[in-house]
C-alpha cells in the first residue's frame, strides 16, 4: 500500500537545463545502480522536451515536455550494467539546432 514511501532516496540531484538550442550540460554521467533524482527546467524561450531513445524509455527514463519556465522531475534508478542513452528535444528542428544530449552509465 504504501510501496513509494518505502523507495530510497535519490543518492544524487542533477540538473539539466533546456534552452535554444542546448541540453546544459548535454552529458550526464551516473553510476551503475545509482539513485538519481533528475530535475528537468525549461529556462529557453520556446518549448522544449527532454526525450530519451527507446533504450532510455525501456529503461524507465521519463519524457518530459516543458513550457518555457517550466520544471518537473522524476526519481530513476540506473541500470546494473553500463549503458549509454541519447535524448533529444523533439520539437521540429530543435535537434538538428543541437538539442541533443547523452546520459551515460558508468560502472561503479
Ligand atoms: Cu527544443
Amino acid at each position: 500500500m504504501l510501496a513509494i514511501a518505502c523507495a530510497p532516496p535519490p543518492e544524487r540531484e542533477i540538473t539539466v537545463g533546456m534552452t535554444e538550442y542546448a541540453f546544459l550540460p548535454n552529458t550526464i554521467e551516473v553510476a551503475t545502480a545509482q539513485r538519481i533524482r533528475i530535475i528537468v527546467r525549461n529556462t529557453g524561450r520556446t518549448e522544449h522536451d527532454f526525450a530519451p531513445d527507446q533504450r532510455g524509455v525501456a529503461l524507465g527514463l521519463k519524457h518530459l515536455h516543458l513550457v518555457p519556465g517550466a520544471s518537473d522531475s522524476f526519481d530513476w534508478t540506473a541500470p546494473a550494467d553500463p549503458t549509454e542513452v541519447r535524448i533529444i528535444c523533439t520539437i521540429v528542428g530543435h535537434e538538428g539546432l543541437g538539442m541533443v544530449g547523452k546520459l551515460i552509465v558508468k560502472p561503479r
